[in-house]
């Protein structure tokens, strides 16, 4: 088989990526390890930034999500029992977020490609980057145990932290910077109506908790939980009383409890791998970075990178112009960096730190309750959420 871009992997960002070349007329094929059921079953992100929902809609996959899209204008934090909230629509001219599921973004990408008879193939096995560095590369694969080859001209490696693209980069070519956190999330999603109609993320000596949603009878809530922790420990009762604890009485008074339709822990990490390509090699999304979610940034980011390299792409095969692509990686990394610096911060500033005592959580409020007292401070935290311009 022959295509102008392979990609390695049908996630988010490889299905923006092949939606947004079709429209501009450029052929690809997505290899994903997958099903598309498996692919489909993942619950993950929840806040779009105004970046990616306009790119969903110029992409011509904006209709769901303007139906059912939640726009939020604000966000919550609570500490020091109070509640306090962030007026990101007021702190920067307009910006919004949009809350809708990481699941129907993915949802609505494949129903596009299918209407464009788009080829993707699920269970591909074994996929593998050749000649990366010619004019020339191809991707080989496994169906149903036969061996396959795709020819093409680009590979966007869209596989994830844990794909094949970043490790096919040859050995001294990449720098990699990570800081692992000693605590994930564990969450869950319940058929209960959210606690507000903006999220809430929340600060306590017990740990962090998050209060967000998929719909107005769909929560999806968040606690901070040490690494080693085990899901059969935690029981749909334990959980709602955690949630409970760590938020002020009269917002805890507002929660409807219920059974867990989905419940998982999520390790959290920072990790940036540089340079995001290799000859005819480029890596987007998730295999190229990783942000705790505190920030709501992993798919954001994904949104991002897609911009960049479809850009670069387009500009290539339009015009012969091979800038975009040989200043992708400085371009994209520009954009991480800075989101992975405020993933760090919400999440340093959020959880709790037992090594740090007394005095950390102290800190923590103080600067908790001087960010909520600055306008200068909020509107530093408002721009950053709703996303920094591409
Ligand atoms: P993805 O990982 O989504 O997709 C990569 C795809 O490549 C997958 O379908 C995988 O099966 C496939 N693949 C992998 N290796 C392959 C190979 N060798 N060959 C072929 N295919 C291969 N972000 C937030 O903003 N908020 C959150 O709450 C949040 N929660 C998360 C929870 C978890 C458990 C995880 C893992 C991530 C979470 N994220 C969250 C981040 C997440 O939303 C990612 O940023 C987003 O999925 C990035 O999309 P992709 O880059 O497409 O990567
Ligand atoms: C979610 O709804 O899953 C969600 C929302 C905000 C975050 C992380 C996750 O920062």
């Amino acid at each position: 088989m022959k295509t102008q871009v392979g990609i390695i992997g049908g996630g988010p960002a490889g299905l923006l990526l092949s939606q947004i070349l079709h429209i501009n007329g450029i052929d690809s094929v997505i290899l994903e390890r997958q099903s598309r059921d498996y692919v489909l079953a993942r619950i993950r992100a929840g806040v779009l930034e105004q970046g990616l929902t306009d790119m969903l809609r110029a992409a011509g996959v904006g209709e769901r999500l303007d139906k059912e899209g939640m726009v939020h204008g604000g966000v919550n934090l609570t500490f020091d029992n109070r509640i306090e909230r962030i007026d990101l629509e007021g702190l920067t001219e307009g910006k919004m977020v949009t809350v809708y599921g990481q699941t129907e973004v993915t949802r609505d990408l494949y129903d596009a490609r299918d209407a464009a008879d788009g080829k993707i193939v699920h269970e591909a096995d074994d996929v593998r980057p050749y000649d990366v560095e010619t004019e020339a590369p191809y991707l080989t694969y496994k169906k149903n145990g036969e061996a396959l080859r795709i020819d093409c001209d680009f590979i966007a490696a869209c596989d994830g932290f844990h794909g094949i693209g970043r490790q096919s980069f040859p050995a001294g070519v990449s720098t990699e910077y990570e800081k692992v956190y000693q605590f994930g999330w564990l969450g869950i999603l319940s058929r209960t109506k959210p606690a507000n109609h903006e999220l809430i993320y929340g600060n306590h000596e017990r740990g962090f908790v998050l209060c967000s949603m998929r719909s107005s009878t769909l929560s999806r809530y968040y606690v901070q939980v040490p690494t080693d922790e085990r899901l059969e420990d935690w029981s749909d009762e334990r959980f709602w009383e955690e949630v409970s604890q760590r938020l002020p009485s009269d917002v805890a008074a507002e929660i409807e409890q219920g059974p867990s339709i989905e419940k998982s822990i999520a390790p959290l990490r920072s990790y940036v791998t540089e340079p995001l390509s290799f000859g005819r090699l480029f890596l987007a999304g998730d295999a190229g970075h990783i942000v705790p979610p505190t920030g709501a940034k992993g798919l954001n980011l994904a949104a991002s990178d897609v911009h960049y390299l479809s850009k670069g792409l387009i500009a290539q095969y339009r015009d012969g112009d091979e800038s975009g692509l040989k200043t992708y990686s400085e371009r994209a990394l520009r954009r991480i960096w800075k989101a992975e610096r405020f993933s760090w911060w919400m999440t340093m500033l959020m959880h709790s730190f037992p090594a740090d005592g007394a005095f950390g959580h102290k800190v923590q409020q103080a600067e908790l309750d001087y960010l909520t007292s600055s306008k200068a401070a909020m509107t530093a935290m408002a721009e950053n959420y709703v996303g920094l311009p591409y």
